[in-house]
């Protein structure tokens, strides 16, 4: 309770910050977006990892106001780059399942572009699988309809759940998100390599661009290459920085 407390508390005195991950084109280093990841920069325990919060802000319902707090933000941030002259690239913004329960997540993405001004196509909303399974009563429809307006939805996680391949043809995905954990056993596990290969093919059969989650060496990022995997994202190509720390990069647009 003390915690959930504390978390009220986080909101109103603007605890909560965002760093931004960016995702880079294997094959050319080009940087293609960023992923907002939320940080909590508590007064005593310094960092707090969003693993230790987020189930917290899921049970207690509050994850709809930092939801909401979010993508106002990341959004923003988006529109800064752009006026600053960078290259445009995607902001992907993750989504829980909670935010999809209630019956204003629309509104809150349509009045996060209304006020930052960022254009559908430069947006992109990670959903994980447990959303698919919950099953909540309009999430296919709200879907299509932010499908429908140019926003992209990336499948995440992907690999980790029940990866059921109905999904993927069952929701407008235009991505899929490897799961770190098939990464992390690229020259370790040759079933697991298989298994990689494989997602990769059907993802492209499907015509959806794969992000291989979790890169942290280079034998990784040639492998994945290789395979003829798009994207990358991870600590090894580049961490989560603030914004500032992020500028020399954005403005050449390379790694
Ligand atoms: O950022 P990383 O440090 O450690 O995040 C840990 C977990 O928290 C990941 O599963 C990640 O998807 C999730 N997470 C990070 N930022 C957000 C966010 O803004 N919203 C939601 N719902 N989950 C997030
Ligand atoms: O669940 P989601 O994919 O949104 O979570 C992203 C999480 O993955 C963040 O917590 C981020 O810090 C973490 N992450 C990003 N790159 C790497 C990496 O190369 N290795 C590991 N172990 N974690 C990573
Ligand atoms: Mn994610
Ligand atoms: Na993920």
């Amino acid at each position: 309770l003390e915690f959930e407390a504390e978390l009220h508390r986080a909101l109103e005195r603007e605890e909560f910050f965002l760093v931004y991950q960016p995702q880079f084109d294997l094959a050319t280093g080009r940087i293609r977006g960023v992923e907002a990841l939320l940080r909590w920069r508590h007064p005593i325990r310094g960092i707090v990892s969003p693993a230790q919060f987020i189930p917290v802000l899921e049970q207690t319902g509050l994850i709809l106001q930092v939801g909401e707090w979010l993508l106002q933000a990341a959004l923003m941030q988006a529109r800064q780059w752009q006026q600053a002259g960078f290259p445009p690239l995607c902001m992907a913004v993750n989504l829980s399942p909670r935010q999809f329960q209630g019956n204003n997540l629309l509104t809150q993405i349509e009045t996060a572009l209304s006020t930052s001004g960022v254009k559908t196509d430069q947006i992109e909303l990670e959903v994980t699988e447990s959303l698919l399974v919950e099953d909540f009563p309009g999430t296919l429809q709200l879907l299509q309809t932010l499908e429908q307006m140019g926003i992209k939805i990336a499948l995440d996680d992907f690999g980790t759940g029940y990866s059921a391949l109905t999904y993927l043809h069952a929701f407008p995905f235009h991505v899929i998100k490897i799961d770190r954990s098939f990464v992390s056993t690229i020259g370790h596990s040759p079933k697991s390599e298989a298994l990689l290969q494989g997602i990769v093919q059907l993802g492209k059969s499907l015509q959806l661009e794969i992000i291989a989650e979790g890169i942290e060496t280079e034998a990784q990022r040639q492998h994945l290459l290789g395979l003829n995997c798009d994207t990358g994202q991870g600590f090894g190509l580049c961490r989560p920085k603030l914004p500032h720390e992020l500028e020399a990069l954005l403005k050449t647009g390379y790694l």
